[in-house]
């Protein structure tokens, strides 16, 4: 690609990129690192992944539990409410779907609530959790997250603005009721969809 040694490229150059960018973003190769407060300290002996809500088997994994799920890959584009889209990231990790039948998800419900480290929230639609490019990441482009991307683990939501893809994610609560999270309670939209522009609400 021609403008990638410069940091950044041109949609309005390449109709390909164009298809690929949602409305009011503009495209970067960095990665921006962008979260409300501090990088939680990953202590393995006490890090656990638990699945909980409105399913039939409540599921509890530890660190080394957790790495032996089988894994797959999805390559995805990655939007932020503060404009900067991200293409192309391959993200290696559990996906949405191994979840819901390892916990097998009980008909009433329709929401989905990442818990992660120091309170931060945010929820799905269960029908948007329930498709092949969702996941629980360990990896990005071939390496291990790092700690301020989300290590040790983090949500994946490709077709929504980015914060719902939460980084240092310790829990999935399966709901029948939605539950707002974070930045949602902040006036972020609830929906979400960067190609309807559905920053705020
Ligand atoms: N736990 C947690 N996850 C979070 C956030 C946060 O504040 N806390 N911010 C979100 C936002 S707004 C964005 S854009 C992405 C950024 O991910 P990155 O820092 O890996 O680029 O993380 C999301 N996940
Ligand atoms: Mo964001």
């Amino acid at each position: 690609m021609v403008f990638r040694s410069l940091g950044f490229r041109r949609p309005e150059v390449d109709p390909a990129l164009a298809d690929r960018t949602p409305p009011g973003q503009y495209l970067t190769d960095r990665w921006p690192v962008l979260h409300y407060g501090s990088i939680p300290r990953f202590d393995e002996s006490l890090w656990s992944f638990r699945v909980t809500g409105t399913v039939e088997t409540e599921l509890s994994f530890d660190w080394a539990e957790f790495q032996k799920l089988p894994m797959t890959t999805v390559h995805a584009d990655m939007h932020c409410v503060t404009r900067w889209s991200k293409l192309d990231n391959d993200w290696r990790g559990v996906s949405a779907r191994e979840i819901i039948r390892r916990a097998a998800v009980k008909p009433e419900t329709r929401f989905v609530n990442f818990i992660c480290e120091a309170g931060y929230t945010t929820s799905i639609p269960y029908e948007t959790f329930d498709r092949d490019d969702v996941l629980l990441a360990l990896s990005h482009n071939d390496e291990r997250l790092s700690p301020e991307h989300g290590f040790p683990l983090r949500a994946v939501v490709p077709t929504l603005y980015a914060w719902k893809s939460a980084k240092w994610i310790r829990q999935i609560q399966f709901m029948a009721e939605d539950s707002l999270g974070f930045w949602e309670r902040y006036g972020y939209n609830n929906h979400a969809d960067p190609w309807e522009e559905e920053r705020f609400s």
